[in-house]
């Protein structure tokens, strides 16, 4: 049962216990362009189709705008609006806002109606995070902030973003002779940023729609808990990461084997890991990073150095992180040693 005291929680949406049990109704259909094998299409389908259709889509600039609206065409079937690029946050919170004084006005219905903004990592993790981060803050108001990340601003062809990986060819990190990697910075850990930075958050969630039922239950947890929600979701993007698109699903399986990407939601300030990385912290091997980087175009240029470093990084995330793969924080030995002392 949802915890109603704190938000305005007012319906349960029971997780889909298994592929035979996802109803069949979509609300994302045929009607958009977007690349053959492209990832984000399907977290559009997945997530509407695991709200339901009592529910409000708004969208900030990106694939998932242009792409879904080409001149008088739409897939989607509920109601969906544009936002700018920064304002996921802002269109969340306003559109939860002016429902909630409708509803309390009498001039709506009150019922719950689901208010989900999506953006890409260049609009969410980027340019609109301070919008994000306030709306994390509304207790009062529910919303579900859907990250979705190819990894690049995908629409403007690929410039690279916060959330780009390191060393990644995009069109602003050519490689050359000269310099090899231009990109040389580590990708931002915006889910664990959002579980620790937002208290009044009681909900944040890593998805992979690989994984398409365990990622629809995570948006159906984020409804039915209420108050201001975030989903990360990672998504291979065939144009911008450079294969063929047979392999988006693969890609997907491959991040998550790897442990490059965990899949994990904190609830009430609780970790859980599910699916695969659950598999990983109770001791299956992690696969080299090299089979899930080798397959994408975008790390061609990779050497065994860059091959190493790139492992180094993300064994450091499961081996010395204080909650491995979540939160980077270190304790020092010597508050460990005095708080064990206790
Ligand atoms: C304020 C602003 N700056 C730049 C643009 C141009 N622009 C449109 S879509 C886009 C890329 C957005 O990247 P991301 O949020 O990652 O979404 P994706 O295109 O990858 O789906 C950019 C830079 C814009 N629309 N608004
Ligand atoms: S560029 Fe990537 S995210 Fe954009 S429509 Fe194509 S596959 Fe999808
Ligand atoms: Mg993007």
């Amino acid at each position: 049962m949802a915890d109603t005291a704190f938000t305005n929680a007012t319906q349960i949406l029971e997780p889909f216990k298994g592929v035979k049990k996802v109803t069949i109704e979509e609300y994302f259909t045929s009607g958009h362009r977007t690349c053959q094998g492209c990832e984000s299409a399907l977290v559009m389908k997945l997530m509407v189709k695991a709200a339901g259709p009592r529910t409000i889509v708004l969208g900030s600039t990106g694939c998932m705008y242009v792409a879904n609206t080409t001149y008088y065409t739409t897939p989607w079937v509920v109601p969906w609006m544009h936002t700018q690029l920064g304002s996921s946050g802002s269109a969340a919170l306003g559109t939860s806002a002016g429902l909630k004084a409708l509803m309390k006005k009498g001039k709506m219905k009150s019922e719950p109606i689901n208010v989900i903004a999506f953006c890409g990592d260049g609009g969410g993790a980027d340019m609109g995070l301070g919008a994000i981060s306030a709306t994390l803050t509304h207790k009062e108001y529910n919303s579900l902030i859907l990250l979705y990340d190819n990894e690049s601003y995908a629409n403007t062809d690929i410039q690279l973003s916060g959330l780009t990986p390191f060393g990644a060819n995009t069109t602003f990190s050519p490689p050359g002779k000269a310099i090899r990697n231009i990109h040389t910075r580590w990708k931002k850990n915006m889910a664990g940023l959002m579980a620790a930075g937002h208290p009044e958050c009681r909900y944040v969630a890593t998805v992979c729609a690989s994984y398409a039922v365990e990622m629809m239950n995570k948006v159906r947890r984020a409804l039915t808990i209420g108050g201001p929600t975030f989903i990360h979701s990672l998504d291979p993007c065939p144009k911008g990461w450079d294969y063929d698109p047979m392999l988006s699903h693969e890609l997907g399986e491959l991040a998550i084997e790897t442990g490059i990407f965990p899949l994990y939601e904190v609830e009430d300030g609780q970790v859980k890991y599910y699916g695969k990385t659950k598999a990983i912290i109770e001791g299956r091997a992690r696969k080299p990073v090299r089979e899930y980087l080798l397959k994408q175009e975008r790390f061609a240029h990779f050497v065994e150095e860059d091959l190493d470093y790139f492992q180094k990084k993300v064994d450091e995330m499961w081996e010395k992180w204080e909650i491995p793969a979540v939160v980077p924080f270190r304790r020092l030995d010597a508050t460990r040693a005095a708080l064990s002392a206790k």
